[in-house]
């Protein structure tokens, strides 16, 4: 009798484990096909020595919800030069955002810095009035969109006037994925923005940036931090940059010195395939995906600087490098 009763109890102890157990489950389940969130206040993205360029896919998650925060920040834009930045999540550019198409993407801005800013999404298709609206001081914005085009796309305040926003600092690219992947299995991606800096001291030089006498022209945020720090890739690899342009004024005239691009996604439509391209040019506001494959027999082991092709703005820091593989270092490289 106690021994049947003991059986009764650990059966049914053992039923309501298991329940629990697929509980747990389907709740583990729903939270990665469903939802994912990232609060851009808590998680930065590095950026020493360099602002890292990296790239992870996307996760599966279905809908995928940020929370950015528009705060004021001291960053670095050259080696020894700080200046006074307004940004989206406390860095320059600000977070990288990731989605693929059909995601529905969750947004919440919201302004921690004293004057009024907002939020332009060039991947979204959406009332500009409502998503894109003014966000004062302690107030945010909230609105969904769902991804339906892919490519490396530019978000950025839109405040007026726009050009001292931009200037400032307030940008992020947002990658969208095709829904079934790219055409080809990248062995490494990148993300690099462009953009420039128009100094005096650690402010805004609003008549040079009307006159588009850039100070610095960088890549992620900072002059030549790719050329001290350079991408690493490996001897072999098909490598994809997703780029994005923020200008404000100049068009980068993206090249790799070495590299031919197999395959440049304008905006970032694989139906938009460009193949055997030297120098593609990105205008301010837009983006392109680019890829290059660096095989032993052709742009093998070595180091291959990317560059806008408009020299005087390489000249004033938009100059990196990609580092294939640990070749022989060579002192007089040229660029
Ligand atoms: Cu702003």
């Amino acid at each position: 009798m106690r021994t049947s009763t003991h059986k009764l109890i650990s059966l049914g102890l053992l039923v309501v484990a298991l329940g629990v157990g697929a509980l747990v489950l389907l709740g583990a389940a729903r939270r990665g096909s469903s939802i994912e969130s990232m609060d851009f206040d808590r998680v930065q993205r590095s950026t020493s020595p360099a602002y890292d360029a990296r790239l992870t896919r996307p996760s599966e998650a279905g809908v995928k919800a940020f929370r950015i925060p528009i705060k004021d920040a001291t960053i670095d834009i050259a080696s020894g030069v700080t200046y006074h930045a307004w940004t989206f999540g406390g860095t320059v550019p600000g977070p990288v955002l990731r989605v693929r198409v059909g995601d529905d993407v969750r947004i919440t801005v919201v302004n921690e810095s004293p004057m009024p800013h907002s939020i332009d999404f060039h991947a979204a298709r959406i009332p500009a009035n409502f998503a894109y609206r003014t966000i004062m001081p302690h107030d945010s914005v909230a609105f969904t969109f769902t991804a339906r085009d892919a490519g490396a796309f530019m978000v950025h305040c839109g405040t007026p006037p726009v050009l001292m926003h931009i200037m400032q600092g307030m940008y992020l690219p947002i990658i969208v994925d095709p829904r079934d992947g790219w055409p080809t299995a990248a062995d490494k991606e990148f993300v690099l923005v462009q953009s420039e800096f128009y100094t005096k001291g650690q402010d805004a030089d609003w008549p040079a940036a009307m006159a588009k006498n850039a100070s610095y022209v960088v890549f992620n945020g900072r002059a030549f931090q790719y050329r001290d720090n350079p991408l690493q890739v490996e001897v072999g690899d098909r490598v994809r940059l997703f780029v994005v342009n923020a200008g404000p004024n100049a068009t980068s005239d993206f090249h790799i010195v070495g590299a031919v691009f197999d395959r440049i996604y304008p905006d970032g439509d694989p139906s938009h395939a460009l193949s055997g391209v030297q120098t593609y040019a990105v205008p301010p506001g837009g983006g392109a995906v680019f890829e290059t494959v660096f095989d032993r027999d052709a742009s093998g082991e070595g180091q291959y600087p990317f560059v806008t092709h408009s020299f005087a703005d390489a000249e004033k820091g938009a100059v990196g490098m990609i580092q294939v593989g640990m070749p022989t270092m060579y002192a007089h490289l040229s660029h």
